[in-house]
């Protein structure tokens, strides 16, 4: 079989030395964030990675490869271009076989990550069922990919764009188990409290690990997510930012905004109607995540499978 794979240096070393490695997902630069902050994230949450005693490796398609780990200069390009495609499970063929520019979403960068024996994957947030969905039918394939595809995600919980309520009841049928670190309810991405518990509380990198482990060696495939609060001083105040979400859901079903641009659509509104608040909320907890990820990948490498 063709490999698709294509690893930079740092990340090729660090599989050769066996050291641990956290993949990271590139929607999140290209769709998720402006430049350049998106760009200097990017660097930064790296850099945490590695003072944590882990190796980062950030996923995108670039000229028909799978590339794992990107260079500075692969990082720039891809956070300022502004046809870079999202690439979702669906449209992983086409970009690659196409050899066009795509950044990968939560369900991609899983099966990217999986493919390159990565077990740990940090993000911001992940995709869910959408308000109206019992319309709409909009439920992110990243659900779906949590179901099948064996990497652990931390993530500070999901947006309060979406359902959460439903998000978690999918998840649940999928026997996708939902962890929380420090707290025992469910984060809600830009504040702490979603209203809803986790699973399962677990502080823990040692504990997460074990879990994680357990899970695996039963022969349950499929995702597990770590959802990491946002830390109390970076979070959001919860009136600001329900009445700011609930204006960009309006503004979406008056332009009627559908398929994979309804994300990217709201999280651009919701940066502007915050005055860019919300991106620093979403930067301190992207880095935030990348900490508790590299700790767990660190203690995941202390458990051989
Ligand atoms: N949620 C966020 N920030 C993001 C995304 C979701 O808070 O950047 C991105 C992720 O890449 C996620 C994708 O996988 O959006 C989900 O898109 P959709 O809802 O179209 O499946
Ligand atoms: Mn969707």
């Amino acid at each position: 079989m063709q490999s698709f794979l294509l690893f930079s240096p740092e990340v090729a070393a660090a599989r050769a030395a066996g050291k641990p490695i956290v993949a990271l997902e590139s929607t999140i630069i290209s769709h998720g964030m402006p430049y350049p902050q998106n760009v200097h994230t990017a660097r930064e949450v790296e850099q945490v990675i590695r003072d944590a005693g882990a190796v980062p490796a950030t996923i995108a398609i670039i000229g028909g490869k799978i590339c794992v780990g990107l260079s500075e200069d692969q990082l720039e390009t891809l956070g300022s271009s502004p046809d870079a495609i999202k690439v979702s499970r669906r449209d992983l063929p086409y970009v690659l076989a196409q050899a066009r520019l795509g950044a990968t979403t939560v369900a991609a960068t899983m099966i990217c990550a999986e493919l390159a024996g990565i077990e740990v994957f940090v993000t911001g947030g992940i995709g869910g069922v959408h308000r109206g969905a019992e319309t709409s039918f909009d439920i992110s394939a990243d659900l779906q990919e949590l179901a099948q595809t064996s990497v652990a995600v931390v993530c500070a919980g999901v947006k309060s764009i979406l359902d959460i309520g439903l998000t978690l009841e999918y998840l649940e049928t999928h026997g996708v188990p939902v962890l929380a670190v420090g707290q025992p309810g469910f984060p809600a991405f830009f504040t702490r409290d979603s209203g809803f518990k986790a699973d399962f509380q677990l502080d823990s990198p040692e504990e997460q690990a074990a879990f994680i482990r357990t899970k695996w060696q039963l022969g349950l495939k499929g995702g597990v997510v770590v959802s990491n609060p946002v830390p109390a001083e970076s979070a959001m105040a919860p009136d600001e930012i329900d009445a700011i979400i609930h204006q960009a859901l309006g503004e979406a079903q008056q332009q009627a905004v559908t398929g994979k641009q309804v994300t990217p659509f709201l999280l651009a509104r919701i940066k502007e109607l915050t005055g860019g608040r919300s991106l620093a909320t979403n930067i301190a907890l992207v880095k935030h995540n990348a900490l508790v990820g590299a700790r767990l990948a660190v203690a995941l490498h202390h458990k051989a499978a």
